[in-house]
């Protein structure tokens, strides 16, 4: 089976890939936002649906204080004794790479945690925490019964190489204990930046894949393999597995991270993260993304692409463009959006405050890392239309609401409802771009009336534009300006800082008079376009 375009729509990075009897799940990062982890189900490998996000409470996670782009990072999914097993990192610490470089001292904070479920959209356990070595846990569930936990070990220390190694330690998987000492199984190749781990027993051999190179354009997928789960490992003789390093040309970039899974017909598959940059630029504004190919074991019992990466499908082109429209007329938020950091979201919004509405209670200001009242969507395609119709009433110029265009703190354009200090409402687009050190430029202000008005932003490529109309007018007014929409991409950052969650499109609402001012939204239409709007 050949899958026309191997990049799987909607999906985050670092996928988990794990096949249970017909059934296929995937599991990939969520970074700040939450709930935590996303699970996509399928049954062909080709069509997929989102039906878990699994880390809903407070007793799995919470990410309040998180930094942008820590929080939940690759998640490893496994199915073992009749339980589905999610472990995850929560990364309290980034720190800036530049700061500490190879000579300075590089302290960072990744606690690793064990939930578990029998079903995969069940309710998921309270979680264990497990170690706190390093980040990209995973489970090798072994021939003879024993479980493995395996993650990539942090080395702060001036001097050291960062990305030490894969270690692996004996855990019971009934508490969670950790079991014996951690031993270094791995110290990967020269490409470095050894991490994302996963291991495999296949004709008596432990392959042992490993993401190397960083996650920018050098990111490859590695393999090893080795007679002792302890090594000494052999690495591929071709070297990567799969890569675009050195490879401009393809349009999947960054390919790396990667997991397997068989097929009940014995193929093998590897799904794995990639970047798909903007025509003409470097710059990812979907993030990373999560493609899947076949592959080949050799008869020297080494796995090989099946496909020539350039032949992977036709990987840049969207497949089929998607349309959301979301009301808001029942008492759960529709899958496709997500809030930040907090396990907490009564404070930030409710879907019962008014009927037929999403109510966002304004709270801290747009990019806070604790309380921001922020409801919003990734945004999956390079062109896509996206309105809401918001009721509001600023009486001040603390207040504002409204649509937003979203990467972290450093990054945003946000179109917004405020008063100015006659308390008369008007519109304005506060843009914070990374160069700014986050602190920004406000547009023109443009008068509006009172009542529900409709707020809209047509993004094509790297131009931002918006608009709005009073309800029930036809006619859009559309504002003077043109927005860089690149900025909000992985690549646009200052140095060193992790950029790892892609960028997102919806629905805001800050009142730093500390009043909670309700913002009432009664729809949110997302529509994604491959040509620009006539
Ligand atoms: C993830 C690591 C990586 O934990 O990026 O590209 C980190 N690889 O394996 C966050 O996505």
């Amino acid at each position: 089976m050949t899958i026309r375009n191997p990049i799987l729509r909607g999906f985050n990075p670092d996928p988990s890939i794990v096949r249970v009897g017909e059934d296929y799940y995937i599991a990939t990062s969520t970074f700040e936002w939450f709930p935590g982890v996303q699970i996509h189900h399928s049954r062909d490998l080709a069509t997929w649906r989102l039906v878990a996000r699994p880390l809903s409470r407070a007793d799995q996670l919470d990410m309040r204080g998180n930094p942008d782009s820590c929080g939940v990072w690759a998640p490893d999914l496994s199915y073992a004794n009749g339980r589905f097993h999610l472990i995850y990192t929560d990364v309290k610490r980034y720190g800036r790479t530049t700061v500490t470089g190879a000579t300075g001292v590089s302290l960072r904070d990744f606690h690793n945690y064990w939930v578990s479920s029998e079903r995969i959209d069940g309710d998921w356990s309270p979680r264990v925490h497990l170690n706190s070595s390093g980040f990209d846990p995973a489970l090798f569930h072994d021939d003879d019964g024993r479980s493995w936990l395996l993650n990539m070990l942090w080395d702060h220390r001036p001097g050291h190489k960062r990305f030490a190694g894969i270690v692996a330690q004996e855990m019971d998987l009934t508490t969670g204990a950790l079991l014996g000492e951690r031993r270094v199984i791995f110290d990967g190749t020269p490409l470095g930046f050894t991490e994302g781990p996963h291991l495999y027993k296949r004709d008596g051999w432990y392959h042992l894949l490993v993401a190397e190179g960083g996650t920018e354009r050098n990111h490859a997928v590695v393999m090893a393999r080795s007679r002792n789960l302890f090594g000494p490992y052999e690495v591929h003789p071709d070297g990567p597995v799969l890569t675009a390093r050195g490879r401009p040309d393809l349009p999947l970039q960054r390919a790396g991270h990667g997991d397997l899974v068989d097929t009940p017909a014995g193929e093998t598959w590897l799904a794995y993260l990639c970047g798909r940059p903007l025509p003409g630029s470097d710059r990812c504004v979907l993030g990373r993304e999560t493609a899947i190919q076949p592959m080949t074991w050799g008869d020297d019992g080494w796995l090989r692409p099946a496909l020539p990466q350039a032949e992977g499908g036709d990987a840049g082109a969207d497949v089929s463009p998607e349309v959301g429209h979301d009301d808001f007329a029942g008492a759960a938020l529709p899958a496709a959006f997500q809030w930040l950091r907090t396990p907490c979201p009564e404070r930030l919004f409710s879907l019962t405050a008014r009927a037929g509405h999403l109510r966002l209670y304004g709270r801290e200001t747009i990019g806070s890392h604790f309380e921001q009242a922020l409801v919003a969507r990734r945004q999956q395609a390079f062109r896509y239309t996206a309105e809401t119709l918001v009721d509001v009433a600023p009486a001040n110029f603390q207040q504002a609401a409204g649509l937003v265009c979203y990467y972290n703190s450093s990054k945003f354009h946000f179109l917004h409802l405020t008063a100015d200090d006659a308390g008369r409402r008007q519109l304005q687009v506060l843009s914070v771009a990374p160069v700014d050190e986050g602190h920004g430029t406000l547009s023109a202000a443009v008068a509006v009336q009172d009542g529900p008005i409709a707020l809209r932003v047509d993004v094509d490529e790297e131009e931002l534009r918006f608009a709005f109309r009073a309800e029930g007018d036809e006619e859009w007014r559309w504002l003077p300006e043109t927005f860089d929409a690149s900025i909000l991409s992985d690549e646009a950052t200052l140095p060193g800082l992790p950029n790892f969650t892609g960028t997102f499109v919806g629905m805001a609402c800050q009142d730093m008079s500390g009043s909670g001012m309700p913002a009432d939204f009664r729809h949110f239409r997302y529509t994604e376009r491959t040509a620009r709007q006539p």
